[in-house]
């Protein structure tokens, strides 16, 4: 049976692995930081947890991922822990370094001196592209990063392509390009008004406080964007792959699907800092523009162009932003909010 490390397993994209991993047959590790409680919520949703080796493992800390990789000897790693919350990166630049450069740059020394023959993808960002300077934005389009998770994760992407070249090993990057689901961090856009929607229908939470609505993503569906990290992953090409839609959406559009979702007709009234997304049938404020929600430099348009692996892998998205807005809003709606 082969064996799979997967990193940040706990989180969105790592749960949806995990569970495609664990029905191809392969024997499936993944990672825990030290002490308290893991966040095992979406993996037990998944009903996997009883499928997974749990082992705790302190990325930042050479010496402890060196020991886990030697006991382990995975054939295939997937590297996807990282503070992954941009606006948080603003706030603590060092952490978010440490977790998703230095992370990756321990793995590869340990792989290097163990020479361990495993393959090892590495989850990058279509924020390193940030200022974009072409659009859309493709394998060769040059990189410019406005924000420490940018830079921290540009820096990790060309150390993978460095080991790659320099000292043979097996690895390759997803330039991933924005992905959500039910399971999305409630920190992120698309979750934060899935979730506060639900409950403002519900009569639970009041309006939600957003920041730049006009700022545009390429949204796809995180289970398909999975997929592409295993043919990423299992191809003997080793190279760095767009993965994305070819398609961009607002924030506003995003509001205004979700919205549509329950039916309600609205209106955005008010410009700058005093918009308000509001009820046309009874005038209720829906969400309105809060200034503590802008970022200090914020990305405002990514596209990306899926070309390469569509044809070298044959990889292409089927999910598209509206209907995730109504897969997001549907699981919202059913599901009672536990904050635990
Ligand atoms: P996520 O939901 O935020 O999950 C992040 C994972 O990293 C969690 O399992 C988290 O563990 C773990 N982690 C955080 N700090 C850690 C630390 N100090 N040591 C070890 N693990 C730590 O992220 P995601 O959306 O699944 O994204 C997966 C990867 O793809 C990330 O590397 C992200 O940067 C990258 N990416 C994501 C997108 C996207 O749109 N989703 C786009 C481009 C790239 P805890 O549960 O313990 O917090
Ligand atoms: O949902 P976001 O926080 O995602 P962001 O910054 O695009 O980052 C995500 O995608 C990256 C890939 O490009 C990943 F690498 C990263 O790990 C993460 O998964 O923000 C999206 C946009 C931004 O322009 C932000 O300014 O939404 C805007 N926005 C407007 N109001 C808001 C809000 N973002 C958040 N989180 N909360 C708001 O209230």
């Amino acid at each position: 049976m082969e064996k799979v490390l997967i990193t940040g397993i706990t989180g969105q994209d790592g749960a949806f692995l995990a569970k495609k991993l664990i029905e191809k047959k392969y024997k499936v590790y993944g990672t825990i930081r030290r002490g308290g409680s893991p966040k095992t919520q979406r993996l037990a949703k998944l009903n996997i947890i009883k499928d997974i080796n749990f082992v705790t493992m302190e990325i930042t800390e050479f010496a402890n991922v060196f020991s886990v990789l030697k006991k382990i000897k995975p054939d295939y790693i997937y590297n996807l822990a990282a503070q992954s919350f941009v606006a948080d990166s603003f706030v603590h630049p060092i952490i978010t370094s440490n977790i998703n450069f230095t992370g990756i740059q321990n793995i590869l020394e340990a792989i290097r001196i163990l020479e361990l023959d495993c393959n090892l993808y590495q989850a990058s960002t279509s924020e390193m592209y940030g200022d974009i300077i072409e659009n859309p934005q493709n394998e060769s389009t040059p990189f410019n990063p406005i924000s420490p998770y940018a830079i921290s994760k540009l820096a990790a992407h060309f150390t993978v392509k460095n080991y790659r070249e320099s000292f043979d090993i097996k690895c390759s990057s997803g330039i991933l390009f924005n992905h959500e689901s039910e399971f999305r961090g409630t920190e992120f856009v698309t979750r934060k008004i899935s979730l506060w929607l639900s409950q403002y229908h519900k009569g639970l939470w009041g309006p939600i406080p957003l920041g730049n609505l006009d700022s545009k993503r390429d949204w796809g569906y995180a289970p398909e964007f999975v997929d592409s990290m295993i043919k990423i992953c299992e191809s003997e090409i080793k190279k760095e792959y767009v993965v994305a839609t070819n398609t961009q959406a607002s924030i506003r559009d995003f509001l205004m699907w979700s919205c549509e979702y329950l039916d309600y007709k609205i209106e955005f009234i008010g410009k700058d800092l005093e918009e308000k997304c509001i009820n046309k049938k009874n005038g209720k404020t829906i969400a309105y523009v809060d200034k503590r929600y802008f970022r200090k430099k914020d990305v405002v348009s990514l596209k990306g162009d899926y070309s390469l692996i569509k044809n070298d892998l044959n990889w292409h998205p089927n999910t598209l932003a509206k209907e995730i807005a109504f897969i997001m809003m549907e699981n919202d709606i059913k599901n009672k909010w536990d904050a635990s």
